[in-house]
């Protein structure tokens, strides 16, 4: 039914959050007005990015400057589209990006009861070589009626309310949970509307794939050394794993969740808590996974349990396919 070429009943993002958020009577349309917020800033930084190479062809971006430039300010105007677009929802009290050192604390005229974290553009590196890069995000719920701290935002991932992803890539795809299984929606550019494409995802239950910056083998430690080392030699019978690495979050972890297998950014020597951060990275993504029915690891707990007590802090992560998950689960338990 779903290769129907002439759909004339289109699930859009919005509508299926409403539908979504009408089994909650205590819901007043909150969430669907913050969410259309997001969905807008999305489809500006799709916009941007789409553009970003053409603007650099026609001399578009501004002042003449050194390389890089351009990804920058790609960075910071995604940041921006999305600070404004948040907080002028009026249902936001604090937002932490991984572009600003500190937290945004919403005016009191403006505020709402949601709790936004968020990564405008990662993988931004990627940029100039046209590789798929994203949106990733977070929702925390404060209390009812105390006033906003910084606690209210660190705070384990299992108290999200709502995660997901927008990857910029061939298409424009946006992931979420509201805690109910992961969606994924397709923006029409036609519409300007994101699409339910990809209803009620489940990651497969053990995968082909393993994703990892092999680059830094040299710093592992003794369980991740060894992982890697099973996915290329496997000492059970089976087929050696395929490696694929992009470089680019959200492009990664989407393949992973699609296709199965694991995506890894364990702890070495020289990052003993990794790359990623935990607020806008690792919680979001981890969330997605378990809602797939998949797991996420940082090498000592389940990642959704983890405290943070800053908001830029890092951790390991293994996240993926439930078996997968569960056999470098099993090594850290093992060697540690
Ligand atoms: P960024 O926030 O500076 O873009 O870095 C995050 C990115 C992730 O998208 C990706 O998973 C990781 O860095 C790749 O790191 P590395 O180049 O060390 O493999
Ligand atoms: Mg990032």
């Amino acid at each position: 039914h779903s290769a129907d070429a002439h759909r004339t009943d289109l699930m859009t993002i919005t509508r299926f959050v409403l539908n979504e958020q009408s089994k909650h009577p205590e819901s007043r349309g909150d969430f669907s007005i913050l969410l259309s917020h997001i969905v807008l800033g999305c489809k500006f930084v799709c916009t941007a990015v789409n553009k970003a190479g053409l603007a650099k062809l026609l001399g578009l971006a501004g002042e003449t400057n050194v390389q890089g430039e351009d990804q920058k300010k790609l960075d910071v105007l995604s940041n921006e589209v999305f600070i404004k677009a948040l907080v002028s929802s009026g249902r936001t009290c604090i937002l932490v990006s991984e572009e600003d050192e500190e937290a945004t604390f919403v005016e009191p005229a403006k505020r709402g009861k949601y709790c936004v974290v968020f990564d405008p553009l990662d993988g931004s590196s990627n940029i100039d070589c046209g590789v798929s890069i994203g949106t990733i995000f977070g929702i925390y719920m404060i209390k009812d009626g105390h006033e906003p701290t910084l606690d209210d935002v660190l705070q384990p991932g299992k108290n999200m309310l709502a995660a997901g992803y927008c990857m910029y890539g061939s298409s424009c795809t946006l992931v979420l949970s509201t805690g109910s299984g992961v969606n994924g929606f397709t923006l029409d550019p036609s519409l300007g509307e994101f699409i339910l494409t990809h209803p009620d995802i489940k990651i497969p239950k053990k995968g082909k794939i393993y994703s990892v910056n092999e680059g830094n083998a040299k710093n592992w430690d003794g369980p991740t050394t060894k992982y890697v080392q099973n996915c290329k030699y496997p000492t059970d019978g089976s087929s050696p794993k395929s490696l694929r690495y992009i470089g680019s979050m959200v492009a990664d972890v989407h393949r992973t969740l699609l296709y199965g297998g694991i995506f890894l950014y364990p702890a070495d020597k020289k990052s003993p808590n990794g790359k990623l951060r935990v607020l806008y990275e690792v919680f979001p993504m981890s969330f997605l996974m378990e809602q797939a029915g998949g797991q996420s690891f940082t090498g000592k707990q389940r990642a959704l349990d983890l405290v943070p007590k800053k908001i830029h802090e890092r951790a390991p992560i293994f996240l993926g396919s439930y078996d997968d998950v569960e056999e470098i689960k099993k090594l850290y338990a093992t060697e540690e």
